[in-house]
């Protein structure tokens, strides 16, 4: 004992523990718009997004018309960037909404489908880069309002999914190729300049507009903001963003809003993270968890490799159910969210392509989303290549979620659980109950526990991932304090 006490102090001294020297960090560059808080939002509304896990975003405009497709041209860049395409006139581009009329669209039957397929929130596009608005804004006439479909689409979507329990966050791009003002690099002259302010009230009046029109959303999800003349604009970004946010309390917006006064976007000057959650992972994962930096993040995922909008040509990968499910577990194993992406036609009808994935994860949500709704990262166990564990503290104890996507061929699934953390009192597969037997193998040389749960050979999950949950009889330590703890 007199040993170990020795060496935490010898090792107390010789590492001093990294929040000295964050803090020693953060009090050399005092910024003002940096983040403004250290460390994760603990209000009700932020521990809501925390546990959806699973979200759909849905990118839709009228670049969902051309498809993909000009005068019989194929176009391999991202759909909703057709417009930016060099054999594109800007003018016929931003004509197309005069042909925008999607007879087939019915927000309550996309509302159904993301119910079914386990959705818990939805990211819509209110506009994109090309500044077509799906809501009749009063700042601009290139809205829904002008088109021969004429109805506000961004209300029948709100409500929908409202009313099927799903959580609603608007899409919003800085980026607006519609508008005259806007620029992407700095206003120079003093007419750039004029026209720059003139783009900022209307962006602000726009997001005010759409916090009115719209209360039962619950976050803005910003896009677009790269632009130098953005970024050079912290200072006015940064006021709008408390604006917005007193006016509709709990709101939750990520980390693509603003720049520190630095330029610094995403994570500030001092490291620290801008904004609610971390939004930088797009079509790709961390590759562990102290890749997230402890905090909260989401991962937004297309379908084929880069197709946001609806383009009628996929080419390339497109991921299957399972990669999406693998994808999923994955993200939630390490705090985040994991939004899949769907392009509607120009009909307003949802790709088959997509309705087969919907249908195939919401299959496997129904009996296994336990392991994902509400989950969280599981420090102090370590897993062997089968799959990830997920886990929540429950009245009980906690629950470990085991899912399965590479089965062992002697049907051993391996576990490695730290010493000193509690083991499990049973095991048993989620979707039917059936009792999982482990042997306990002992301790290994760094003194943890290894277990192996005993897959029966007989056990068929149909080609599926499964989930072995593990029951514990007293919580573990949150896994923030462990990574905490993990980090001094
Ligand atoms: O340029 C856009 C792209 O079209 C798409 O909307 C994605 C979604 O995250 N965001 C931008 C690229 O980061």
């Amino acid at each position: 004992m007199k040993k170990l006490i020795l060496l935490a102090a010898i090792f107390v001294l010789a590492a001093p523990p990294e929040s000295f020297a964050q803090a020693a960090r953060r009090e050399s560059i005092a910024l003002q718009h940096g983040a403004h808080r250290i460390g994760k939002r603990a209000d009700a509304e932020m521990q809501r997004w925390r546990e959806h896990g699973l979200g759909q975003f849905i990118h839709w405009g009228v670049y969902a018309i051309p498809g993909g497709h000009w005068e019989g041209e194929y176009y391999a860049g991202a759909a909703e960037w057709i417009r930016s395409w060099s054999g594109i006139p800007n003018e016929a581009y931003d004509n197309l909404y005069k042909q925008f009329d999607p007879v087939d669209f019915d927000a309550r039957q996309w509302a159904r489908q993301a119910r079914d397929m386990g959705v818990k929130y939805l990211i819509f596009t209110t506009k994109h880069h090309d500044g077509f608005c799906l809501w009749p804004s009063r700042y601009t006439k290139y809205t829904v309002a002008g088109s021969p479909y004429g109805k506000d689409i961004v209300g029948q979507i709100v409500d929908a999914y409202t009313a099927e329990g799903i959580d609603v966050h608007l899409y919003f791009s800085i980026i607006d190729w519609n508008h005259r003002g806007y620029r992407s690099a700095r206003p120079e002259t003093a007419e750039q300049r004029a026209a720059y302010e003139e783009f900022k009230t209307f962006t602000r009046n726009q997001l005010v507009e759409l916090l009115t029109r719209y209360p039962a959303v619950k976050g803005l999800w910003f896009d677009g903001s790269w632009d130098a003349a953005w970024i050079a604009e912290a200072a006015w970004v940064d006021a709008l963003g408390t604006e917005l946010r007193a006016m509709h309390p709990g709101l939750v917006i990520g980390s693509r809003f603003r720049a520190d006064e630095f330029g610094n976007r995403h994570y500030d000057a001092n490291g620290d993270l801008i904004d609610d959650y971390d939004q930088t992972w797009e079509r790709s994962l961390p590759e562990n968890f102290a890749q997230t930096n402890g905090v909260d993040w989401d991962c937004v995922m297309t379908v084929p490799e880069n197709q946001w909008g609806y383009h009628s040509d996929w080419r390339g990968y497109v991921k299957t159910p399972y990669d999406l499910l693998e994808m999923l577990v994955r993200a939630v194993s390490m705090n985040g969210n994991f939004v899949v992406n769907f392009g509607p036609d120009g009909r307003g009808n949802i790709r088959p392509e997509e309705t087969y994935i919907a249908a195939e994860m919401g299959a496997w949500m129904r009996r296994n989303g336990e392991a994902i709704y509400g989950c969280s990262h599981v420090a102090q166990m370590k897993q062997q290549g089968w799959g990830y564990f997920t886990g929540k503290n429950t009245d009980k104890g906690k629950r470990v979620y085991m899912t399965v996507f590479n089965r062992p061929l002697d049907n051993h699934l391996r576990v490695e659980i730290e010493r000193g953390a509690a083991l499990p009192s049973r095991a048993y597969f989620l979707d039917g109950g059936a009792e999982v037997e482990f042997v306990d193998g002992g301790r290994n040389k760094h003194n943890n526990r290894l277990l192996r749960f005993v897959i029966p050979d007989n056990f068929d999950s149909g080609g599926k991932p499964f989930v072995v949950v593990l029951e514990f009889d007293r919580p573990t330590d949150t896994t923030d304090e462990s990574y905490q703890q993990a980090r001094t």
